[in-house]
């Protein structure tokens, strides 16, 4: 629908009226609360104008929603931003809209309603701020312009001091012994988007704490050469199944990285020596089998050590029949019930960031059981983010040493 300026005016200035005047923008998602709550007949009826499940703009998990990109009102430690752009995929295109599913997949989680039986606590109700900090708005039409965008959006969000603590409540020292600068920064959950947008989230967490190591849970190495692929032009492109080839020639990551969940054809075994040549350690999808979960988070753990980590999840890594929705999905995969058992168990590594990748939400049942799934991995990460250790309920991992000074996130 197409509104005059006028129209667009009147509409926004009744709008106002019924809330009351809160001098929100015509754009601004914030929900339209009036200043005289307790002379109102609903609110003296009912109360606050909650979200239910299925009501309300569309935060992740109902949570705080801003545009921080360019209002920079909002204090924050832990953001979640939407990078909707899938213009260098090699099969079925769509992730861009995957940041609108997974939040669309999160609607029963929110405030007041996301306590976890397994880690016996809430990610929301943590004295932790967490706000959804909207999309950066990627060029669909200039892949180099819009690794660029999705660049200086993270540096951008990297570069904000995190939230004021209150008086009396601990200190947050997650990222402080990492950083170059010495001060501590925001972390960020990146929604995809295809699996490029890790290029530019590398090169600006590169920026702030140098080479740090990657932890990939995907059913592909994502370490290909892009001049081995179909690749005409003289330039080599950037792509979602040769990102990580970039990030190495850039020395962006450590060589002490790993991928969980492998299991894509490749070419041949040079494939696999060229990767494992790149500095990633590989855990199939069938040593589940062998070592069980215990065993992939012991390696994991044992891996990447004290240092600086990154997660980057692809949602092919779980089973088609779990998470269709996909950009090239794998039969084979692990169930939602024993990823979720891996993730927790790396609670307390040294995490600077996270994201979910690949979500094709066209691609997905009715029932949106992608959407679902990455909204509840999600839920896991703000979690794992803010706990100190794998839950209690799950067998005790041998920690490697911790580094610097983090304490109690
Ligand atoms: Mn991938």
């Amino acid at each position: 629908m197409k509104l005059t300026r006028s129209a667009a005016l009147l509409l926004s200035s009744s709008l106002n009226l019924v809330g009351g005047g809160v001098g929100a923008s015509e754009f601004d998602q914030a929900p339209l609360t009036s200043n005289n709550a307790a002379n109102e007949l609903w609110t003296s009826k009912y109360g606050p104008q909650l979200d239910l499940p299925f009501t309300g703009p569309l935060s992740f998990a109902h949570i705080p929603y801003a545009r921080c990109l360019d209002d920079t009102r909002h204090e924050f430690d832990i953001a979640i931003l939407g990078m909707p752009f899938d213009t260098s995929v090699s099969y079925r295109p769509g992730a861009r809209f995957g940041p609108n599913g997974i939040r669309s997949g999160s609607r029963r989680l929110r405030p007041g309603n996301g306590y976890s039986i397994t880690w016996r606590s809430d990610p929301y109700a943590h004295d932790v701020k967490v706000i959804d900090c909207g999309d950066v708005p990627v060029t669909p039409f200039d892949n180099l312009i819009a690794v660029d965008q999705m660049h200086a959006a993270y540096a951008t969000l990297l570069a904000r001091n995190v939230a004021e603590r209150a008086a009396g409540k601990p200190e947050l020292r997650a990222t402080r012994a990492f950083a170059k600068d010495g001060k501590e920064h925001p972390r960020i959950v990146s929604l995809g988007g295809d699996h490029t947008i890790v290029l530019p989230i590398l090169r600006a967490l590169h920026e702030v704490y140098g080479p740090i190591s990657v932890i990939h849970f995907d059913s592909h190495i994502d370490t290909w050469s892009p001049l081995r692929y179909f690749s005409p032009g003289l330039t080599p492109p950037i792509t979602h199944g040769s990102f990580f080839w970039n990030a190495v020639q850039e020395g962006i990551i450590s060589n002490m990285s790993i991928h969980a969940g492998i299991r894509s054809k490749v070419e041949d075994y040079g494939d696999l020596e060229r990767d494992a040549s790149s500095g990633f350690a590989l855990i199939s999808t069938d040593d589940i089998d062998d070592i069980g979960t215990d065993g992939i988070i012991q390696r994991i753990r044992d891996r990447v050590g004290s240092g600086p980590v990154y997660i980057s999840l692809d949602i092919d890594v779980v089973d088609p029949s779990m998470a269709p929705a996909t950009g090239t999905p794998e039969p084979g995969g692990w169930t939602t019930r024993e990823l979720n058992r891996i993730l927790r168990g790396l609670a307390g590594l040294n995490i600077v960031g996270a994201d979910i990748v690949e979500v094709a939400p066209m691609y997905d049942s009715n029932a949106e059981i992608t959407s679902l799934a990455a909204a509840n991995i999600v839920h896991e990460f703000l979690s794992m983010l803010q706990e100190g250790a794998p839950p209690s309920s799950q067998r005790p991992v041998k920690s490697a040493p911790r580094g610097g000074t983090r304490d109690e996130l």
